[in-house]
C-alpha cells in the first residue's frame, strides 16, 4: 500500500525486546503490503560498524552511523525500524534532528531492567554482574530513557504481538499507513 516513509527508532535495555518486537512490525508490515527494513546488530554491526566496542565512543557512532543509513532508507521511501540499546539521550536527539519532525518516530521498549536480567537470553548479564564484559549497559554503563517517545510500550502488560499491534495502530492514525 502507500506509505509515508519513517523511521521507528527502537531504544531500550538489551533483552528488552527490541529485536522481537521490530520483527513482530515488520511481520505486520509485509502482510498488509508495505516496504521496510529492519537495522540491526545482525546486519550493522556485523558489517558497516564492525570496528565499533562498546564503549562510550564507540556507542555514539554506532548511534550517528545507524542514524545516517536511516536516513538513507526514508529517503529511498522504507518504512525503517532500528532496534539498538541507543542508550544515551544526546545521540538519539542528534539522530532526530538529522530527520524532519515526522519522519522520526522514537518507540521505547520499557521493560525493567530486573526483568531483562532475569530473563538473560544469552547470559551476558550474568557475565557483566561477574565482572567479565565491561561496560554492560544498566550494569556498568548508563541507559538514559526516553522522557518524550511518540510510542511507550510497556511490555509487562501485552503480548509481543501487542506491542507490535499497538505500533502498527501508531501509525496508522498518525498517517504513515
Ligand atoms: C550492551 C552489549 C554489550 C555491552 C555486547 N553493553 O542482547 P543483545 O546482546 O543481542 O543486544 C546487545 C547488543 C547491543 O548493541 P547495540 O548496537 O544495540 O548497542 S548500542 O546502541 O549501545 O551501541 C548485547 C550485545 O550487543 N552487547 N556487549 N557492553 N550490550
Amino acid at each position: 500500500g502507500i506509505q509515508r516513509p519513517a523511521v521507528l527508532w527502537f531504544t531500550g535495555l538489551s533483552g528488552s525486546g527490541k529485536s522481537t518486537i521490530a520483527n513482530a512490525v515488520e511481520q505486520l508490515l509485509f502482510s498488509q503490503g508495505y516496504h521496510s527494513y529492519l537495522l540491526d546488530g545482525d546486519n550493522v554491526r556485523h558489517g558497516l560498524n564492525q570496528d565499533l566496542g562498546f564503549n562510550d565512543q564507540d556507542r555514539i557512532e554506532n548511534i550517528r552511523r545507524i542514524g545516517e543509513v536511516s536516513k538513507l532508507f526514508v529517503d529511498a521511501g522504507l518504512i525503517v525500524l532500528t532496534a539498538f540499546i541507543s542508550p544515551f539521550r544526546e545521540d538519539r536527539q542528534l539522530v532526530r534532528a538529522l530527520h524532519s519532525a515526522s519522519e522520526f518516530i522514537e518507540v521505547f521498549i520499557d521493560t525493567p531492567l530486573a526483568v531483562c536480567e532475569r530473563r538473560d537470553p544469552k547470559g551476558l548479564y550474568k557475565k557483566a554482574r561477574a565482572g567479565e564484559i565491561k561496560h554492560f549497559t544498566g550494569i556498568d554503563s548508563a541507559y538514559e530513557a526516553p522522557e518524550k517517545a511518540e510510542i511507550h510500550v510497556d511490555t509487562a502488560s501485552q503480548s509481543v504481538v501487542e506491542c507490535a499491534e499497538q505500533i502498527v495502530t501508531y501509525l496508522k492514525q498518525h498517517g504513515y499507513l
